[in-house]
């Protein structure tokens, strides 16, 4: 059972009263950024996300394993008020802690990833803003989490960027463990256990892994996850 590892610490930008307030409800891992560092085409299909221009600090919504006892919390309250719960809860909880969070800065737009098609390219958000390098196994890796880490929503309109130079996370080296053969398997199959060895072969974050029922309901979608 990984249901009792601790949470990884949240990463919450110093002074950021909207990333702080994000952290408390799970979604933990907030990267800010300047619109700035992405590649043309990156920005442009954030801002087709976003149906405005954009420019200046945007910030990274994402989270770690922290997300699941939240999500618990919210899925048994409904289930306690209306007597069952309804489609994506993952998905609701994340647009009511985003509404909520943005509601007090007026020019923020918040766009989440599972809105669309089209939808908002947040890996290559992630990768171009410096929060983590794409994986030979094509999932984003974090320099703690390693891919534990599941990328949520982008805000965008948060004022001057004033965040200097792009970060430049180390990109993956080659490592004995790989990811690589794991998703060569993975892609023949039909079972969602081989897309979880993809994150189980790399060596980075394995502390951070997700729990056996958070993991089972992020590649399945089965709500019974919800109810262990
Ligand atoms: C649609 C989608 C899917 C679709 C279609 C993917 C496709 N090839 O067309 C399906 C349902 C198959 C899928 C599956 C998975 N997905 Co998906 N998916 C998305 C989503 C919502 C949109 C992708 C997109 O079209 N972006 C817009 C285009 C323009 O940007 P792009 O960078 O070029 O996008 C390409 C890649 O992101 C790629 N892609 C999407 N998911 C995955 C997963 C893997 C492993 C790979 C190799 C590629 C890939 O497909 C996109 C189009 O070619 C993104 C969230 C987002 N908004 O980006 C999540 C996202 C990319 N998926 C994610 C994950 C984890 C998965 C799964 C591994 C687990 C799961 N949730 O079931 C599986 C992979 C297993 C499998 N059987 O393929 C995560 C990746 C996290 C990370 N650390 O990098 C994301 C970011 C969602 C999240 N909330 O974190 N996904
Ligand atoms: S297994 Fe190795 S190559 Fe794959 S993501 Fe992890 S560190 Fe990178």
């Amino acid at each position: 059972m990984t249901d009792a590892l601790p949470d990884p610490p949240a990463s919450v930008p110093e002074g950021d009263a909207l990333a702080a307030a994000l952290a408390r409800a799970g979604l933990d891992q907030l990267w800010p950024f300047d619109v700035a560092w992405l590649g043309g085409e990156t920005r442009a299909a954030l801002e087709v996300a976003c149906g405005t221009t954009v420019a200046g600090r945007a910030l990274l919504v994402a989270n770690s394993r922290a997300l699941w006892p939240h999500l618990l919390r919210a899925v048994s309250d409904e289930r306690a008020r209306t007597g069952s719960v309804a489609p994506h809860p993952l998905q609701r909880y994340v647009d009511a802690q985003l509404s909520r969070a943005i509601a007090a800065r007026p020019g923020a737009r918040a766009v989440a990833s599972h809105d669309g098609p089209p939808y908002v390219p947040m890996q290559r958000i992630a990768a171009e803003s410096g929060f983590g390098w794409p994986s030979p196994a094509h999932l984003i890796v974090h320099a703690t989490l390693g891919p534990w880490v599941a990328l949520r929503a982008v805000i965008v309109g948060l004022g001057e960027a004033q965040l200097g130079a792009r970060p430049e996370p180390a990109p993956c080296t080659h490592c004995d463990e790989g990811c690589a053969p794991a998703f060569e398997a993975a892609r023949g199959s039909g079972d969602w256990r081989d897309w979880l060895a993809v994150r189980e072969a790399c060596p980075l974050g394995r502390t951070w892994r997700y729990s056996d029922a958070q993991s089972r309901y992020h590649y399945t979608k089965d709500l019974r996850a919800l109810a262990e």
